[in-house]
């Protein structure tokens, strides 16, 4: 008999469900009607659990799942598990490291250039024939430059260096916070969050979220001002949101590029319907190079796991 494993997001690599498919016998669970009694029928034998980044698994669902072997996160959040008992329960909880650096900080860079030149409502603009009917250039208001802009990050991580690496490219003076300062980081260190939202034209959010939340409130965004952009493409709690709402709505930042929310996929009216804000749907690592190398690494955990061994990226084994 095949082993059985249990997907609790999907994967959207076709070659890769197949291989799982072949080797496990896959159940998917956010296809699944009746989910108590799948639980209750089946959580005794599952072996594997592939989940996301953001789904995680909850701790209610891994005390049913006594033959666990490993948690395979297709992403490099691990806040939505709990890492302390599975580490006590000697089960491996693995994500892919490095897998997605490179496209969560391109699509920073994407999310504040279209935030700060405007690209969206721009592109809105003409799309919608509004440039015919209005040709005079001061239809639409100018933009802020992005090149040479003062960028803090929030979190100097994997993404957070990967985007320092771009910004700078830019021009852009950069300064950054985290628990502590870097020896290895050749930028500015500035312990508090709200000073370097004062001393930055644009916040960038890269952090973990397993502790931080609500760290971007009210605050800080007026400490960031009517001319600063906050983008996030880490976790939506780290933004307190009714805060944001206000602060986009009232003008009291000058934009924000968000493809994380708090309550995903719910997105607070007053964010959907500014003109400030640019949006994704938590789309920074889902391209099909990222998504097939972390799906690879995801086979690999389970089959190493599954064999009885320690996976590579295991962070609690
Ligand atoms: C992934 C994420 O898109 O890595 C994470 O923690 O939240 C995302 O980048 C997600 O895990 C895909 O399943």
């Amino acid at each position: 008999m095949k082993p059985r494993i249990l997907q609790l997001s999907p994967i959207l690599i076709p070659a890769i469900n197949d291989r799982l498919a072949e080797r496990y016998e896959v159940h998917k669970y956010f296809e699944i009607a009746d989910k108590a009694a799948w639980l209750r029928d089946y959580g005794i034998s599952i072996e594997a659990v592939i989940t996301g980044g953001h789904t995680g698994i909850s701790r209610d669902m891994l005390e049913q799942l006594p033959a666990l072997k490993v948690v395979a996160i297709n992403g490099v959040g691990t806040d939505a598990v709990d890492l302390a008992y599975c580490r006590g329960r000697g089960l491996a909880v693995t994500a892919t490291l490095g897998a997605l650096t490179e496209d969560v900080a391109d699509l920073a860079i994407g999310l504040l250039i279209a935030a700060c030149r405007n690209i969206c409502a721009g592109d809105r603009f003409v799309r919608a024939g509004q440039w015919e009917l209005h040709p005079q250039p001061s239809a639409i208001p100018l933009a802020r430059r992005f090149s040479g802009m003062r960028v803090g990050i929030v979190g100097m991580g994997r993404v957070g260096r990967a985007v320092a690496t771009r910004v700078a490219a830019f021009g852009c003076p950069i300064g950054y916070t985290d628990l502590r300062r870097m020896d290895d980081v050749p930028h500015r260190f500035v312990a508090d969050l709200r000073e370097l939202a004062c001393d930055s034209d644009a916040l960038v959010l890269c952090a973990a979220a397993d502790k931080a939340e609500g760290i971007v409130d009210a605050a800080v965004l007026d400490a960031l001002g009517p001319r600063g952009y906050l983008v996030n493409v880490a976790r939506g709690r780290l933004v307190n949101e009714k805060d944001l709402a206000e602060a986009v709505a009232a003008g009291r930042i000058a934009g924000a590029g968000l493809d994380v929310f708090v309550d995903e996929p719910r997105v607070p009216i007053a964010l959907r319907e500014s003109d400030r804000t640019t949006l994704q749907a938590h789309r920074a690592s889902a391209t099909w190079e990222t998504r097939t190398t972390m799906a690879e690494m995801v086979v690999e955990s389970v089959a190493v796991a599954l064999a009885g061994g320690r996976p590579p990226m295991s962070l609690t084994t």
